[in-house]
């Protein structure tokens, strides 16, 4: 039991410095701790978090495996021949989508209705990201000279619905990105790709040699690849 008298006699100064350490000391504590978190979680914490809660893309594949070009089989309807040839030009064949080469490029002989093929050797894998470089960004003139696809209908056998994906263009200081295609995920032994529509080259002047660059009428595709569940 507390005495008034007691209390009076430890009062004044006993009450000021209970006074400063519950309304000065505390808040000011519990201030600087909260700005000093506040901070912490702004700078350290929120990039990990957002990239943590965002799914995998191309940019940031995360924790899905490529699938590598030799556990791949490709078939293509026929190709053109680059002129002056192989021996002149870069090959335009099926091999130039998978040899991760981003100057390289798939050409096939007409643009609308040709067809890719692709089937995963090792048997069925879980697909659950495709990734393409469209045209054939190999210099600035040379990407905006060819024509590019604008979409591709995917079907696998995996089933459902065939899937019709479109794809851009991109500004020439990101020609090389990679974009990514919509497909029924889960597990996949065979991919087949049509090419639906296209984006026609355009005339350029070519910066390296200061002189215009014609379109040509061929449709380019650089990379294609596909990522699975680990
Ligand atoms: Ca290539």
């Amino acid at each position: 039991m507390v005495h008034d008298g007691q209390e009076k006699a430890t009062g004044p100064g006993h009450t000021s410095v209970s006074w400063i350490l519950e309304h000065v000391l505390m808040p000011l504590v519990v201030t600087v701790v909260g700005v000093f978190l506040g901070l912490f979680v702004t700078i350290k914490v929120t990039p990990e978090w957002t990239s943590w809660l965002q799914s995998p893309s191309c940019a940031d594949p995360k924790d899905l495996v490529p699938v590598a070009p030799a556990d791949l089989e490709v078939a293509s309807s026929p190709t053109k021949t680059p002129p002056g040839g192989t021996e002149v030009n870069t090959d335009w064949s099926k091999d130039s989508l998978t040899d991760r080469n981003t100057a390289t490029a798939w050409v096939p002989e007409q643009n609308e209705g040709s067809t890719l093929d692709f089937t995963f050797t090792e048997g069925s894998v879980d697909l659950a990201l495709l990734c393409v470089v469209n045209g054939k960004p190999s210099d600035e003139a040379g990407y905006q000279n060819a024509g590019k696809v604008r979409s591709l209908r995917i079907e696998t056998d995996h089933g459902g619905r065939a899937r019709i994906s479109p794809l851009r263009i991109q500004a020439v200081d990101v020609m090389q990105q990679r974009q990514e295609v919509n497909f029924n995920e889960g597990m996949t032994t065979h991919v087949h790709m049509e090419v639906v529509d296209w984006y026609p080259g355009i005339d350029v002047v070519d910066p390296e040699i200061q002189r215009w660059s014609e379109a040509t009428d061929n449709i380019a595709l650089a990379e294609i690849e596909f990522y699975r569940k680990p």
